[in-house]
């Protein structure tokens, strides 16, 4: 039998036993299986019987808590936001922003503030897959010095609806039909497209959501927004409003919407393995911190409202001031604890941040304080690691369910007299340094009756729609029409198509036919707009393609080779992907990798048949001329090679590998290209040009 001695350990959460062992084995405590209430367990292999072939008792507590602790194992999901993905980093200021804010955070350049990302699809479940075509959610908590501040934002700065009153009926509209419960995790489907073409209000974010914004190649290519307009309140009170943005160290990039379709099967895990792997090897994802700052004499000159999150501001009207930047560099030690605990908040702001009227966000300041009790069970949700402060918390609030704190001594009301007898009175309020909301002048100043209306700008639903079409490329146009026709083709309800290109008329009569077109219908009548949209300049900065980065920074290059393929060759071309930047994955037809030509046995990556070409940013293919003759013959190599053409992605490749590439169908172009040191260049870019001969779009 083991000594056993107990030692008291004082600890954060107040004092602590800890078994002390000395047993025979020498291993550790930590190491022994225990039960919840510490109990050694002796065998984790069979539940207690009564004999060898006999009945399990019900006294068996190792068995019965181990299974009531599984079956309490889930707890409900978000009901939008789902699935996610998450890491820790931190947000490093660049510059003092002391004239525009008191938030702490923002006062010294240099200094950093610990955060928690978490990146998500909205419409499917948890476990549903990483790339269907769907808006991303960009939260951000930063653990400040003040006190938590959630910046919860999209990678789309605008949403759907106006008002907090709808959002109950988009997310319906959009989610699995509520009588079949399909389609999962997408919105190519009659609810979400009778409501969206009801609601005029939805087109801008529509515009975006049939973009490629919708299908990110990686969390780490796309931008972020907070959406809503915020204020940032100096030392004196003064307010400017702000809108907030995340860039992208590595550029946007955004796959294809084939492309995205296959990776639905290839990897149902694509960006939360990507990101995981990112932050794993050292590669830390990187997003600059972007401010658009403005006051209420630019607001009220313009066309729109700015408290109407249908809207954005141009960058080129109000440029974005970088202010700091974020670094993801550690991943979550545990998903469940952190990732899917972890409860974000836009109500969550620190001294320095205030809301602005925005109704949509005024919906949001009640609704997810809400949700986190239904979904974490307990009023103390913010007692877990994940979503504690970092600075002292101290209040009155007392008790509720899985309270892990022991409040000390009798002060839990406010005021009391307790300290002038000797007794800790507890925390006071405190005037000076504590939050004090905007007066919000003069935007406030026009509150009058209350009424169930919307602003009178709100009503311009197009003008907003109309600018981001004129400002995508004429690929990324295409792209946009074709999705409207992939998504309302899969419609059964028949007046709805029509109805959403009555509206589409509205935005641009050419798109708008392009679409019918599409459908093979015939153009309906213009729906009549509610407010004539007024004209705006095109604004490049909201179009992906002209602000993608050519580098191979934190991109993949799949590498095919087999048995035969040349070894000093093979070794050049992996040195180059290198250099550039890029990280090579090797294929060959089996795991155990390929017999090079100096007889030394390649270790590879993954397998041909389970890693199709969709999983890397451009591809290359070093064969032997044996191995070409039996690799030409199998759809697995031929399809690897088509996808990535038809992807439009970079192709290198050494002459024997000439006959697969016919086989494919590959055309020389531009991104079709030798081995040699321009490969690791081309392999950074698409090639959009090539798309006219590998798909029709609308
Ligand atoms: Fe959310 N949203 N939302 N939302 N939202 C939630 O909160 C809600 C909106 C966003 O990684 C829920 O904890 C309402 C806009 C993100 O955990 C819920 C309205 C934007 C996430 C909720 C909106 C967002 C959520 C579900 C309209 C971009 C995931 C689970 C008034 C600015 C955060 C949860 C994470 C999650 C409500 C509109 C972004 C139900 C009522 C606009 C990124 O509370």
């Amino acid at each position: 039998m083991a000594k056993q001695t107990f030692e008291t350990r004082k600890g954060e959460g107040g004092e602590t036993h800890q078994q002390v062992s000395d047993d025979s084995t020498g291993t550790a405590d930590t190491a022994r299986l225990t039960t919840n209430q510490g109990i050694r367990i002796t065998d984790n292999q069979n539940s207690l019987k009564a004999g060898a072939r006999g009945p399990t008792l019900l006294e068996d507590f190792v068995l019965r808590e181990k299974i009531f602790h599984f079956d309490h194992e889930r707890i409900p999901e978000r009901i939008v936001h789902a699935r996610g993905s998450g890491a820790h980093g931190y947000f490093e200021l660049f510059e003092s922003l002391a004239d525009i804010t008191k938030a702490d955070l923002f006062q010294r350049p240099g200094e950093k503030t610990p955060l928690f990302a978490r990146f998500s699809t909205v419409a499917g479940g948890a476990g549903s897959v990483d790339t269907p075509r769907d808006v991303r959610g960009f939260a951000v908590k930063f653990y400040t010095r003040q006190g938590n501040w959630d910046l919860v934002g999209n990678n789309i700065p605008v949403f759907f609806i106006q008002d907090a009153m709808k959002f109950p009926d988009l997310v319906h509209a959009v989610k699995m039909e509520s009588d079949r419960a399909f389609p999962q995790a997408g919105s190519a489907h009659d609810t979400f497209w009778d409501f969206a073409s009801l609601m005029p209000e939805s087109t801008h974010m529509l515009m975006w959501a049939m973009s490629d914004r919708t299908l990110p190649r990686s969390l780490r290519m796309m931008e972020g927004f907070g959406v809503h307009t915020f204020r940032l309140v100096n030392a004196e009170g003064k307010s400017t409003f702000v809108k907030f943005h995340w860039k992208p160290k590595l550029g946007i990039q955004s796959t294809v919407w084939d492309e995205a379709l296959k990776l639905q099967a290839a990897d149902n895990d694509y960006h939360r393995r990507d990101l995981w792997e990112a932050i794993a090897v050292g590669n830390f994802p990187e997003w600059e911190l972007g401010l658009q700052l403005f006051d209420q004499a630019f607001a009220d000159a313009q066309p729109y409202d700015v408290l109407d999150a249908t809207k954005l501001i141009p960058e080129e009207v109000i440029p974005v001031r970088i202010v700091g930047r974020m670094v993801l560099d550690r991943n979550p030690d545990n998903f469940f604890a952190e990732t899917e605990q972890v409860a974000f908040c836009p109500a969550n702001i620190v001294p320095g941040v205030d809301f602005s009227n925005d109704p949509l966000l005024q919906g949001r300041l009640f609704s997810y304080l809400d949700t986190q009790k239904s979904r974490l069970g307990t009023a103390n949700f913010h007692q877990i690691p994940i979503n504690a402060p970092k600075c002292p918390v101290m209040n009155f609030q007392r008790d509720g369910q899985m309270q892990m704190n022991v409040p000390r001594g009798r002060a839990n009301y406010e005021p009391n007299s307790l300290a002038d007898h000797g007794e800790d009175g507890g925390p006071r309020e405190c005037p000076m340094t504590g939050f004090t909301t905007s007066t919000g002048r003069p935007e406030h100043e026009e509150e009058g009756d209350k009424l169930r209306v919307r602003a009178e700008l709100f009503a311009d639903h197009y003008s907003h729609a109309r600018l981001f079409w004129l400002s995508q490329q004429p690929a990324e146009q295409a792209h946009i029409a074709s999705s409207f026709v992939f998504e309302l083709s899969k419609v059964q309800l028949a007046q709805v198509p029509a109805r959403m290109i009555a509206n589409l008329r509205n935005v641009d009569e050419e798109l708008a036919k392009r679409v019918a077109e599409g459908l093979a219908i015939a153009l309906p009548d213009k729906k009549p707009a509610a407010r004539e949209p007024v004209s705006m300049h095109p604004s490049p900065a909201l179009s992906i393609h002209a602000n993608m980065k050519a580098v191979l920074t934190g991109r993949k290059v799949g590498v095919l080779i087999a048995d035969g393929t040349d070894a000093a060759e093979l070794k050049g071309l992996l040195a180059e992907i290198e250099k550039a930047g890029g990280s090579p994955f090797l294929v060959s037809p089996r795991i155990g990798g390929a017999k090079l030509s100096d007889g030394k046995v390649m270790k590879v990556d993954g397998q041909l048949a389970g890693s199709p070409s969709q999983l890397f940013d451009a591809v290359a293919v070093v064969l032997s001329n044996a191995a070409v003759e039996d690799l030409a013959k199998q759809a697995v190599a031929i399809q690897w090679v088509m996808d990535a053409f038809g992807h439009l992605k970079a192709i290198g490749s050494n002459g024997a590998a000439t006959p697969l590439l016919e086989k494919a169908g590959v055309v020389p172009d531009a991104g079709v290209v030798g081995l040699d040191t321009y490969f690791a260049k081309a392999a950074a870019s698409r090639y959009w040009d090539r798309e006219p001969r590998v798909r029709v779009l609308a």
